[in-house]
């Protein structure tokens, strides 16, 4: 029988199985935005899981001293670090199946998308949670966490820190209004399936769900089609049975809409096919309805 020539066999990971380093709460429910994205990516290639369990604590021991940090993959020996690397290092290693970062260009849009949802969405929400964060986390991760969480918050108690949330929380959702908008338009940030700037700007709401023990959204914040279907992807991999809701924040007197009620308008939401298409804005714009408009 003849050799077969392998040189075009595209590799299979173990199993199909690929290995992932945790960080859990002690619910066991992934904390790191970083290892949700991971997630996502490994089961968006069609692979199994194989779950590392673990907390804060003992990171370089259960690597065997190959990290600080996590996410850390292991696929059939050889080991990845960092989630970006790692999902780069998948559509490498493994180009016949659904790509994750598809085009170049995908790269710096998500980088900004993911810069600007920390910025108005986990920034806050930090400063909100993190009391819960550490409550939530492995009994043996709290000290570590208090200190390393008070250290970055420039040395305030966290008991401190998330106190007059009530106050804070209802300002969050109206600044998301430019993410809704695009999420109003596209059923996935990958167009029709999503792909890996879904599972990073995901990651973000995964987070909060995962320490959000009050709600951040209101019940009918438009993000909620969104978020629910990609919690629910992968047979609900985003659907942990202790992570929180992240719907049912109560709005009280004098706190702002949480999102926009009005018509999409303007240039950046509406299409340019005509002056037909553009009349009644012209109209407003102009204070008078107007004249010019053939066909
Ligand atoms: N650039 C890294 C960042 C990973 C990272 O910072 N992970 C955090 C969790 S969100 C961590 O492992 N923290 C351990 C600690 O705080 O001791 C990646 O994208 O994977």
């Amino acid at each position: 029988m003849l050799a077969r020539h392998n040189a075009t066999v595209t590799p299979v990971a173990k199993n199909n199985t690929i290995t992932l380093y945790d960080l859990q709460l002690a619910s066991g429910c992934t904390i790191s935005p970083f290892v949700w994205a991971t997630k996502y990516a490994i089961a968006h290639k069609g692979f199994e899981i194989d779950i590392v369990p673990g907390g804060f604590t003992g990171i370089m021991e259960r690597t065997g001293g190959r990290t600080e940090r996590l996410p850390a993959i292991v696929d059939d020996g050889e080991w990845i670090l960092d989630s970006w690397l790692i999902a780069e290092y998948l559509d490498r290693k493994y180009p016949d199946r659904p790509t994750l970062i598809g085009d170049p260009g995908i790269k710096p849009l998500t980088e900004f998308i993911e810069g600007w949802l920390w910025q108005t969405a986990i920034g806050p929400w930090f400063g909100c949670y993190i009391k819960d964060y550490r409550d939530l986390s492995l009994p043996c991760d709290h000290e570590y966490v208090t200190t390393t969480r008070e250290n970055m918050l420039g040395g305030k108690k966290l008991e401190d820190v998330v106190k007059g949330r009530e106050d804070r929380l209802p300002q969050v959702p109206p600044a998301l209004e430019p993410f809704r908008q695009i999420l109003k338009r596209h059923k996935w940030l990958g167009g029709e399936a999503p792909n890996y700037a879904d599972y990073r700007a995901l990651s973000v709401f995964l987070w909060t769900a995962s320490v959000a023990t009050t709600p951040p959204l209101t019940d009918d914040d438009p993000l909620r089609d969104w978020l629910d279907r990609g919690f629910d992807l992968y047979g609900g991999l985003g659907r942990h049975p202790a992570m929180h809701s992240l719907f049912g924040l109560k709005l009280r007197p004098g706190d702002p809409e949480p999102w926009s009620k009005a018509p999409a308008m303007g240039g950046l939401a509406t299409r340019n096919t005509g002056p037909q298409s553009t009349k009644s804005e012209t109209d407003r714009i102009k204070g008078g309805p107007t004249t010019r408009v053939t066909s």
